[in-house]
């Protein structure tokens, strides 16, 4: 069988990527000698023209289709009939991102194209993007054609067909009807030349959305941020009080559990610890669960209404003014705001950024994204020594410090005035369709339950060992002078090393057995303190071999050197601050 035909992105001579969804980093694919045989047709536009929901609609695959601007990051191949579609991220006029590199890239290799162009902006796209295909060959589809009310759109579209030589098909890239897709595929069979000169003649087309609060000069970025800020508040505020209502019931539920194992006999030792040991799993298993999902599920259905609706890339337009003096864009703001979810595929997705700013925008993720595991993680914290309160100043004094330590480090060009935000055009909002809702956050959610979950198993079962076998005490009195910079005790050296690794190592200042939890009876401030330097310490393992991948090893090894010492003047001065106002 023809490996080619199966599902999911295909290889090619440059190797095409898997999707970045998931921790995963994007793999080349091996080369295929099969595959030669099918002919390639490369899809090329702007942005959020379409590009990937055409693809969706002719294969019946599942490029990654978002209303979010800059959403396909790797060049994908999908099998169509007898051809190959290759989909690639977004061409953006004077943009220097490596997704709008990556496209010339594939641009440049291949030699049949399909020039996608919006309805709504057809001369403007046709003028910006029909030199880079002049002497190739190929089909112009139009799409968003639903969005032109036009009786004579067609006949506007077979008069550019004959003026250019070039097939033009009116799509709305939703719904391809058959009659569009026969047109396309007899268009590409022999397809015509694209002519050096661009095409005279103009349709005059032009549909903009209508500009609304969002795009008022004060109103637009005070209601941007409440806009961004309120649910994810909302979020923290519900989680808290769902957790809070499930907490002592579920532990009512274990604690027999857990006193049966207690009892026994002396040689299991090593499995009574990594059960119902101070960091065992049953002792810490439901703190994650009973904290961290509500958070999780609330945060990744939000998150995927805002970007299947477009209203993230207005607010990142709103928003641009006041990123800007912190060395960020509007568009890299959504990049943060993903780290929340987790970081990894956030750092990914700064690939559509401007390469002035990328830089910024991973070490603000690294820095101030506190995600699905560092945060409900701190939420179980706070709540353990009977302070949930405490998530209000932890955010608070996050958020600073993020701000801080960007305006301290970002370039001064990502700074000036002058870097302005790329953006073409306003987007079009759409109500979120249930299934890209669906697709959005069960994405989220599969990651949260296989790749953290077990991580989190495994974490609790090396501190057991650990702690069982006194490794770690001998290990926390080599830290333990560090410790005391942050007026913390020496047990807290653990968590702190343990959530540089995997971010809910936050958790074991929670875990205790009788005794309670390790922070129950610590101050209020070093509970703060401890938990913002596990937290902000390093960014986890998987996300700072990410970095290193995405940028270079030198940039990780600045960007960690860099974090790791502003994290700890950030927490000494928390620490010390707290002992003088008597916290
Ligand atoms: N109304 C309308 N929406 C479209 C059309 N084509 C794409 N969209 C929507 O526009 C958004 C961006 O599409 P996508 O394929 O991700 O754009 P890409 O960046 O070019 O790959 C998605 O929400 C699509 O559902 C179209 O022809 N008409
Ligand atoms: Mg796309």
């Amino acid at each position: 069988m023809n490996t080619v035909t199966t599902k999911g992105p295909r290889s090619g001579e440059r190797g095409y990527e898997e999707s970045p969804r998931n921790h995963s980093l994007p793999i080349l694919n091996p080369p295929n000698p099969q595959r030669a045989a099918a002919p390639r047709v490369v899809v090329i536009g702007k942005e959020s023209v379409g590009k990937s929901q055409l693809i969706a609609s002719l294969t019946g695959e599942r490029p990654e289709v978002s209303n979010l601007k800059g959403t396909t990051l790797a060049c994908a191949a999908y099998r169509w009939g007898e051809r190959t579609l290759i989909d690639t991220p977004g061409i953006e006029r004077q943009s220097d991102s490596v997704t709008t590199r990556d496209a010339l890239q594939s641009l440049a290799e291949h030699d049949t194209v399909i020039l996608i162009a919006a309805g709504t902006h057809l001369d403007d796209d046709l003028k910006d993007l029909w030199p880079l295909v002049a002497g190739k060959q190929g089909v112009v589809v139009v799409t968003f054609i639903d969005r032109v009310a036009n009786v004579a759109a067609s006949e506007r579209l077979e008069e550019l067909s004959r003026h250019a030589g070039v097939s033009f098909v009116g799509v709305d890239a939703r719904a391809v009807s058959a009659e569009q897709t026969e047109r396309l595929r007899i268009a590409l069979t022999e397809p015509a030349e694209f002519s050096k000169q661009s095409p005279t003649l103009t349709t005059g087309w032009r549909v903009e959305p209508p500009a609304g609060w969002l795009d008022r000069p004060w109103l637009g970025p005070v209601l941007a941020l409440s806009l961004l800020m309120g649910p994810a508040t909302f979020a923290v505020w519900f989680a808290n009080t769902v957790a809070q209502l499930l907490d002592p019931i579920i532990g009512g539920w274990l604690k027999p559990l857990a006193e049966a194992i207690q009892a026994w006999p002396a040689s299991l030792d090593l499995l009574k610890a990594a059960l119902a040991g101070q960091y065992g799993l049953v002792t810490m298993g439901p703190l994650l669960f009973v904290w961290a999902v509500p958070t999780i599920v609330l945060y990744a259905f939000l998150l995927a209404a805002y970007k299947a609706s477009g209203l993230i890339d207005r607010l990142n337009i709103a928003l641009h003014p006041l990123a800007r003096p912190f060395g960020l864009s509007g568009r890299d703001i959504v990049r943060v705001v993903m780290g929340f979810g987790c970081n990894v595929p956030a750092v990914i997705s700064t690939r559509s950024c401007s390469s002035c700013t990328r830089g910024s925008c991973i070490s603000a993720i690294a820095f101030g994204a506190a995600c699905s595991y560092q945060f409900p993680a701190t939420l179980a914290v706070f709540a353990a020594v009977g302070r949930p309160w405490l998530v209000w100043p932890y955010l608070g004094y996050l958020a600073l410090t993020t701000l801080i330590y960007l305006r301290l480090t970002a370039p001064r060009e990502a700074r000036s005035a002058l870097n302005l935000l790329v953006v073409d055009r306003r987007h079009f909002m759409e109500w979120p369709r249930l299934n890209s809702l669906w697709r959005e956050a069960s994405g989220t959610l599969r990651q949260f339950f296989f790749q953290a979950l077990p991580i989190f198993f495994a974490i609790t079962l090396i501190a057991s060992v650990l702690g069982w076998s006194g490794l770690l005490d001998k290990a926390a009195a080599v830290v333990q002078p560090l410790m005391s910079l942050f007026r913390l005790p020496a047990e807290a050296a653990l968590p702190v090393l343990l959530a540089s690794i995997r971010k809910d190592g936050i958790l074991l200042f929670a875990g205790g057995e009788e005794t309670g939890s390790m922070a129950a009876a610590w101050t209020a401030t070093q509970v703060l303190t401890a938990v913002y330097l596990a937290g902000v310490l390093l960014p986890c393992l998987v996300t700072a071999l990410t970095i290193a991948r995405e940028q270079s090893w030198r940039f990780a090894a600045k960007l960690l050197t860099r974090q790791a010492l502003a994290a700890s003047a950030f927490a000494a001065t928390v620490a010390w601050f707290g002992k003088w106002i008597g916290w």
